[in-house]
C-alpha cells in the first residue's frame, strides 16, 4: 500500500488573520471524513500562534516557511525554530527558491537551517528545484541532485523530514513540467537520498511543488514517487485547497 500523501500549503507573504475563516473552514470540511492525507498549512509566522489555536484538535498541522539556522541570539527580524515549535508549528520549509533567490541562502544554509529545525523538534521540508535555464541546457536532474546531496545534512539520516521538488520556472507561472519530467527528477531524488541517508532514504516524502491547482493535483499526485504536494497560490482558497487534498485521497 502506498504511504498517505503530503499535502501542504504555503500561503507565503499572503493572509492575514480574518483569513484564519478559511482555514477553520476547510479544517472543519476534512473533519467529517478522515482524511486519507496528512494536510498542514504554512502561513506568515505572525499568524502560526493563532492558527494553532483556530485548529485546535483538527486534522491540518501547521508549519513555518523558514527559520534561521540559529537557535536564539541577535538576529534583528529573524526567527528561530524553536519559537515556531513554541508558537504551535511542527513542520518548516526551508531552502524555497523565493529565498534562495532573493536572500542568497546556500545549500550549506539550508543545511543548517534543517539541523537547526530538527533540534527544535520540527520536521523540516526542504525544497530543491532547476531554473529554466538549468532546465533548457539538460541540467535539471544533475543540479537537483547536488541540491539534495548539499541541502539534507549527513546527520539527517532517522529524522523526518521531507523533500519538495520545485521548479523554479514552475512557481506561479501556472507551467508545470511534464508528467514525465516528474517522474524523472523524482526518481533522482530518491536516489540522491538513498545515496546519502542508506535505507532511510526510500522512507522520505517527496513532494511536488509549483503551479499544483485542482486540475492537474490529481495526475501529479499519481506519478512514481510523488509522495504529496507543496501548494502556493491555490492553498489560499479553502475550495481549491480541499479539491487538492481529494485528488490526494
Ligand atoms: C511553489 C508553490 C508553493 P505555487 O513555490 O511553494 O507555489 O503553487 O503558487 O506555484
Amino acid at each position: 500500500k502506498q504511504s498517505v500523501k503530503m499535502i501542504v500549503g504555503n500561503w507565503k507573504m499572503n493572509g492575514l488573520s480574518a483569513d484564519l475563516v478559511e482555514a477553520t473552514a476547510l479544517a472543519d470540511s476534512l473533519s467529517g471524513s478522515a482524511p486519507a492525507a496528512r494536510v498542514a498549512l504554512c502561513p506568515a509566522a505572525t499568524l502560526i500562534a493563532r492558527m494553532a489555536w483556530a485548529l485546535n484538535g483538527r486534522p491540518i498541522e501547521i508549519g513555518g516557511q523558514d527559520c534561521h539556522t540559529a537557535a536564539a541570539g541577535a538576529h534583528t527580524g529573524s526567527i528561530s525554530a524553536a519559537m515556531l515549535k513554541d508558537a504551535g508549528a511542527g513542520l518548516v520549509i526551508v531552502g524555497h527558491s523565493e529565498r534562495r533567490q532573493a536572500c542568497g541562502e546556500t545549500d550549506a544554509i539550508v543545511a543548517a537551517k534543517f539541523e537547526a529545525a530538527v533540534a527544535a523538534g520540527l520536521e523540516p521540508i526542504v525544497c530543491v528545484g532547476e531554473t529554466l535555464a538549468e532546465r533548457e541546457t539538460g541540467q535539471a536532474v544533475a543540479l537537483v541532485t547536488v541540491q539534495v546531496a548539499a541541502s539534507v545534512p549527513a546527520t539527517a539520516a532517522g529524522q523526518a523530514f521531507a523533500v519538495a521538488y520545485e521548479p523554479v520556472w514552475a512557481i506561479g507561472t501556472g507551467l508545470t513540467p511534464t508528467l514525465e519530467q516528474i517522474a524523472e527528477v523524482h526518481a533522482a531524488i530518491r536516489a540522491a537520498l538513498v545515496a546519502r541517508l542508506g535505507d532511510g532514504g526510500h522512507r522520505v516524502p517527496i513532494l511536488y511543488g509549483g503551479s499544483v491547482n485542482p486540475g492537474n493535483a490529481a495526475e501529479i499526485l499519481r506519478v512514481a514517487e510523488v509522495g504529496g504536494a507543496l501548494v502556493g497560490g491555490a492553498s489560499l482558497k479553502a475550495d481549491s485547497f480541499l479539491a487538492i487534498i481529494r485528488a490526494a485521497e
